[in-house]
């Protein structure tokens, strides 16, 4: 029996964070075993907000090396960039026409990224889950690991999967999203009620898995705490509750495990102890990222077999979906 697939990806839109990494990449190793795994550098996904074409190039490398330092096993996994596969550009042209304009207006980050963008609110950001949809629905994946802000955009894919075989026979097979449910969501270190993210204009509120040891442990200083002294997770300690599960992230256990650790203590050794605990986990990382990075032969050879290896998968469904709406593929 063939194995099961995985699907995910990132935007190579600027340097990650720890949210990326608790949220995605932590996933991606520890699933990476069981199963097929398909990881994108989703270019086409980045270039639907403004990116400097060199630095987005430059970027997809880092990002690369980033995931082979994270653990991600080339051999296991079939890494790609996203542009280098024609596919998902084809395939989201067809998925458009069952796609309503309705359904990707309501979408969460449409709209987020709508006002916040306002200067450019062009057509790829609101296809954005369409392409999405078909990076999935090309490989025929049962399980997509993501971090909980994607959840929305995974509800459309199984949409659209549905809807389409509906309308033209069994094609797709409809994917699983796979939330955890710690550190599926990692705030900001300034304002915990928003997700903490790539793009923060203040650069105190994300922690980039680039940092170095004192960066990180400064803005681990920094960060907002609530009133009180109790390290204990609940609704209104939403500063407490975000260091909890970074915590927690990091070291493997659960948030439960890391509030008895730290009972009795005060805000500022925890503050502390998160710190460094990320630092010490993100000090081999960069150290192997920037070996990889120097070896520039090395990436794009896996580049190259990734490339090929996800252009045959695609290529599969893409000839059954032209098929299956009629296009016509000679005689
Ligand atoms: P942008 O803010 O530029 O849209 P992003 O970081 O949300 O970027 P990606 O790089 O595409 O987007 O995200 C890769 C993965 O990281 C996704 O699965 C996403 O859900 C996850 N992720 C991003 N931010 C967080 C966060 N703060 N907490 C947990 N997971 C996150
Ligand atoms: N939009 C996603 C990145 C992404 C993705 C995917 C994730 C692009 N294509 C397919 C899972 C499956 C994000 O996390 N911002």
């Amino acid at each position: 029996m063939e194995g099961k697939t995985l699907y995910s990806a990132a935007q190579p839109s600027g340097n990650l964070t720890i949210g990326n990494y608790a949220g995605a990449i932590r996933n991606w190793v520890s699933l990476q075993d069981g199963y097929d795994c398909f990881l994108a550098i989703a270019d086409m996904h980045a270039i639907t907000v403004r990116q400097e074409p060199a630095l987005l190039r430059r970027r997809t490398l880092e990002l690369v090396s980033l995931y082979l330092a994270c653990g991600i096993d080339p051999e296991k996994c079939t890494l790609y960039v996203q542009s280098q596969v024609p596919q998902h550009a084809e395939l989201t042209w067809v998925l458009n026409s069952v796609a309503y304009v309705g359904e990707m207006e309501r979408m969460t980050q449409f709209k987020d990224k709508s006002r916040k963008h306002a200067d450019n609110i062009n057509m790829g950001l609101m296809d954005y889950p369409v392409l999405m949809a078909a990076d999935i629905l090309l490989y025929q994946t049962d399980l997509v690991p993501v971090g909980a802000d994607q959840k929305q955009h995974l509800e459309i894919a199984r949409d659209l999967a549905v809807r389409f075989n509906n309308r033209y026979g069994e094609t797709f097979r409809v994917p699983e999203p796979y939330i955890m449910k710690e550190g599926a969501k990692i705030c900001s270190l300034q304002e915990p009620d928003k997700k903490m993210s790539k793009s923060d204009e203040n650069l105190n509120a994300s922690v980039f898995l680039s940092d170095d040891r004192d960066t990180v442990i400064r803005k681990f200083k920094r960060a907002v705490t609530d009133s009180g002294n109790e390290i204990r997770a609940s609704e209104e300690k939403k500063g407490v509750t975000n260091l909890l599960t970074i915590y927690a992230a990091f070291k493997n256990c659960t948030v439960a495990e890391a509030e008895r650790e730290f009972e009795g203590k005060g805000y500022g050794d925890f503050k502390l102890a998160v710190g460094e605990t990320v630092a010490d986990a993100l000090a081999p990382v960069q150290e192997e990222q920037r070996r990889l990075l120097a070896d520039r032969e090395y990436v794009s050879s896996f580049l190259k077999a990734g490339q090929e290896r996800a252009f045959k998968a695609a290529r599969r469904t893409l000839s059954k979906v032209y098929r299956k709406v009629g296009f016509y593929q000679g005689d």
